[in-house]
């Protein structure tokens, strides 16, 4: 079975590309490219998913959107019982936290950021709130992700592959020296094999 995954191009689809790896999944990247203006994906993007927005991967006749669901989806068929925690146990309540943070709370201050800052001047009067929420967030899985720089227990999970889209963001930012084992695990990632490989099928990742 070839896991079809629609991939734009320096997006957070990037982590899907690397668990796919990760797991040893045959799949077909099918590639976007943003428009060089605006950044935002094409129309094409439409015809996969009424939002026009990816990651949306097709599997065993279904179509997939939502990181979050496709990383939970590809670890319980794929990965075995390593990359999701027991349901209900501790862990699982731990990994159900930062599946939701990762794409809801911490992306809050991120897309306030980016669009007001387009209104320059005229956004100035938010833009203490947003760096202070901003700031929060990161700070907070800073506090959180182990010594080990994984989130939950001692080896890679699906939290892990969620989570490395936040902490780039976070690098992006310029966060490194204030959240240096969020740093070390973006490092970590691309230290990895299956990072590479997946990297090496698309084209340059955060260059913007
Ligand atoms: N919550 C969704 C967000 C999807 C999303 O916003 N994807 C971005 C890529 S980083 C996108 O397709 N943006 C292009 C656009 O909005 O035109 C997920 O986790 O998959």
């Amino acid at each position: 079975m070839t896991v079809i995954v629609h991939h734009l191009n320096n997006s957070r689809s990037q982590r899907i590309l690397w668990l796919l790896e990760e797991l040893g999944v045959d799949y077909e990247l099918v590639a976007y490219q943003r428009d060089a203006q605006t950044n935002l994906a094409p129309p094409e993007l439409k015809a996969v998913h009424p939002l026009g927005k990816s990651p949306v991967i097709e599997d065993a006749g279904r179509s997939i959107s939502e990181s979050g669901a496709i990383i939970e989806y590809l670890c319980v068929r794929y990965g075995g019982d390593r990359w999701v925690p027991r349901y209900g146990s501790d862990d699982w309540i731990a990994h159900a936290e930062w599946m939701q943070f990762a794409e809801s709370s911490f992306f809050v201050p991120v897309m306030l950021k980016i669009y007001f800052g387009r209104l320059g001047e005229g956004a100035a009067p938010l833009f203490p709130r947003i760096e202070e929420q901003l700031a929060a967030h990161i700070e907070f899985a800073e506090e959180r992700i182990g010594e080990n720089l994984h989130f939950i227990g001692e080896d890679w999970t699906a939290v892990d592959v969620m989570m490395s889209f936040p902490a780039e963001i976070a690098v992006m930012q310029g966060y490194a020296e204030k959240a240096p084992k969020l740093a070390a695990f973006v490092e970590k990632i691309h230290a990895r094999d299956a990072w590479q490989r997946a990297r090496q099928k698309t084209g340059p990742y955060f260059a913007w």
